[in-house]
């Protein structure tokens, strides 16, 4: 090559080899922004979704504070899969009501066979004008005694489910596009089932949630949700008295209404509670410390929760409009609850999984 023509090739090159160098030598530590891959948004069956590709995180809190069943963090390995880009609605919902007549538990007689299995032995049989198709609703109570009994704010109504979110009188009419609940575990696999999906586990809702960033308290990253309201639909205000809804929401929002995440997600945080296929076990974390790295894990063989040692729980993730730090803070992608499988209430919902290839 002539000697010039070599020295042109050089100027042109350099300012990318120092733009390549700048651009490694980002300041940054391993623990905070990793790459977020910008993941692809296609219609699967209908219904958005989004393809979360595969690869590593740290699952569970990364960071001190957090609610016990969260630690430790533990290495996992996820395949890609595809998610929905928001909770199921009720547009959706009543879609495949239409089409198969499926009657969700809220809307079926109680057996107290089945109920009796999830309270201590010996609980008296409650009267029969108790034992009739309902859900559980939030009702903002006028003062509490205290924030341990729940019994104060969640009230067992009949004649809610997910037609009649906050019980008879109510209504989805103008409620379409926001997240369907009162919907119980089996509701949710029964949709799955019709739809030809599935679930999602904990560990790839977890990881979707984190929407590429690594060790965050959020799945936003670290700002504080009690100073920018506009984030997730959360509780502002004095739980559970009162709700200043400075988010712009005193319950559900329409799917979609905050910022999605990194990998174009919708309120995987906040809005509703959403199940996952996982049994919820509060120590499960703590059993899988002798593995090295746990790739795609499906949860515990049985579930257990102290709180409550005779119900079988699922997973529930991602926190509600109900949540708020002084009592509940699981706005977060780390934390996680438990639900037994034929309970709906009026803050959970879900969203699918495609095993669709890429
Ligand atoms: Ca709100
Ligand atoms: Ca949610």
């Amino acid at each position: 090559m002539h000697p010039l023509r070599k020295l042109a090739n050089y100027i042109i090159l350099l300012p990318i080899l120092l733009l390549s160098i700048l651009s490694c030598d980002t300041g940054k530590s391993k623990d905070q922004l990793e790459p977020i891959e910008k993941a692809k948004i296609h219609e699967v069956d209908g219904k958005r979704m989004v393809w979360i590709p595969s690869g590593k995180f740290q699952m569970g809190a990364n960071q001190p504070g957090e609610y016990q069943r969260e630690y430790p963090a533990h290495e996992v390995e996820i395949d890609g899969f595809w998610l929905d880009k928001t909770e199921v609605t009720n547009r959706e919902y009543l879609k495949f009501v239409k089409a198969t007549g499926y009657l969700t538990v809220a809307e079926r007689e109680v057996s107290w066979e089945e109920l009796k299995k999830q309270v201590p032995p010996g609980t008296p049989k409650p009267p029969d004008s108790v034992l009739m198709p309902g859900s559980m609703v939030f009702e903002a109570p006028k003062e509490v005694s205290n924030l341990h009994d729940f019994s104060q704010w969640w009230k067992w109504t009949i004649g809610a489910n997910w037609r009649h979110p906050l019980g008879p009188g109510s209504s989805i009419n103008s409620l379409m596009d926001h997240p369907v609940v009162h919907i119980s575990h089996e509701d949710a696999l029964a949709y799955c089932e019709w739809a030809g999906k599935r679930l999602p586990t904990e560990a790839e809702w977890e990881f979707a949630a984190r929407g590429g960033l690594n060790k965050m308290r959020f799945s936003w990253g670290e700002d504080d949700p009690r100073k920018n309201p506009k984030l997730a639909n959360i509780w502002q205000g004095d739980f559970p008295i009162q709700n200043t809804a400075l988010d712009g929401f005193i319950g559900t929002a329409p799917v979609g209404s905050f910022p999605s995440n990194g990998y174009g997600l919708s309120d995987m945080t906040g809005n509703v509670w959403e199940w996952v296929s996982d049994l919820f076990n509060e120590s499960y974390y703590t059993e899988l410390v002798s593995m090295t790295v746990c790739k795609n894990p499906q949860g515990p063989d049985r579930s257990f929760d102290s709180r409550n040692p005779y119900a079988t729980k699922y997973v529930n993730k991602g926190g509600s409009f109900l949540c708020h730090v002084s009592y509940c803070e699981n706005y977060r992608p780390s934390a996680r609850e438990g639900t037994t499988p034929d309970s709906g209430m009026s803050h959970l919902g879900f969203r699918t999984v495609s095993n669709q290839p890429q």
